[in-house]
């Protein structure tokens, strides 16, 4: 299956955006791989959403698919409307750090809370990239970017665990040194009902990586190969030592009726009770 795996099919013939060594077209190829082995040949039962930003170019225009690029951090309200509507297609969300848990954290937090049965794909290049490199939910401390040019002075947003806390039913985290993990988790994510988040960790030379001291591409990735540690690993391993370390892996799986489930169970028990009134 994945010798045959032709990543053309799946897009439409136009140029890509993207700078040379960034991390998007990595994670781009890694959806495409996993939709590939899980046996769909086209994309017609996605539907996809992204918001602005490097990351959101990811669907839209290039994904030979219904795709809609919606104002930035409001992918998951117009997410919902469509899976909602539409509860049989598979609905996923691309999005960078900033438009996801930046201008659109309320959003993913209430997602996840009503368990909307949709996937999220969140791009963590720590910095808003498409407007120049400034300072994100996401940056590590103490890191320089275009707006904090002595380091970064906040604690960076764990994302992935608050999608746990929040009540996703699968959480992961991964980075773009481990895209056969991720491709892995992205076949489960597709699979899996509820609301499912997996974070990337992901290489922008353009915007973050010279600024945050890296010289070149090789060095992030082998940076964030060399400070990935597994959530099994993690839990053993105190906080200081945890300090600007990358936990990857599966922080949740688990099921809950979803937010649709509940609508129609709650409908069916009204009916029942006027029926029998
Ligand atoms: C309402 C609104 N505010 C601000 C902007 C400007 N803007 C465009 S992209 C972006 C940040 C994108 O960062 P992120 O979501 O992390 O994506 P990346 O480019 O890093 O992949 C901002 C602030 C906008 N387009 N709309
Ligand atoms: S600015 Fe950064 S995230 Fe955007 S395309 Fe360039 S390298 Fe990628
Ligand atoms: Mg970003």
């Amino acid at each position: 299956m994945t010798e045959n795996f032709s990543i053309r099919k799946y897009l439409r013939d136009l140029k890509l955006p993207f700078c040379p060594g960034c991390g998007i077209p990595t994670i781009m190829n890694t959806f495409l791989r996993a939709v590939h082995e899980l046996g769909y040949e086209n994309l017609n039962n996605f539907v996809f959403c992204s918001g602005i930003g490097c990351s959101s170019w990811i669907p839209s225009p290039y994904f030979n698919a219904d795709s809609i690029h919606t104002p930035h951090g409001r992918s998951i309200p117009v997410a919902t409307g469509i899976k909602l509507l539409h509860p049989k297609l598979n609905v996923v969300v691309f999005g960078g750090d900033g438009d996801i848990v930046g201008i659109g954290m309320s959003h993913f937090i209430h997602a996840a809370r009503r368990n909307l049965d949709i996937l999220v794909i969140m791009v963590n290049n720590m910095v808003y990239g498409m407007t120049g490199g400034q300072v994100a939910p996401t940056t590590p401390f103490k890191t320089k970017t275009a707006t904090t040019p002595y380091g970064s002075f906040e604690q960076p947003l764990d994302a992935t665990r608050l999608a746990v806390a929040a009540g996703a039913c699968y959480s992961a985290r991964w980075t773009t040194a481990h895209s056969n993990d991720l491709k892995e988790s992205i076949k489960k994510a597709i699979q899996t009902k509820g609301f499912r988040f997996i974070e990337v960790v992901s290489q922008c030379p353009t915007a973050y990586g010279r600024r945050a001291g890296f010289k070149n591409i090789a060095e992030m990735l082998k940076w964030f190969k060399e400070n990935s540690v597994p959530i099994h690993q993690a839990e053993k391993t105190s906080e200081k030592e945890l300090e600007k370390r990358i936990i990857i892996g599966e922080f949740v799986e688990r099921r809950r009726p979803t937010i649709g489930e509940t609508i129609h169970a709650m409908i069916k028990e009204v009916q029942m009770n006027a029926e029998q009134n």
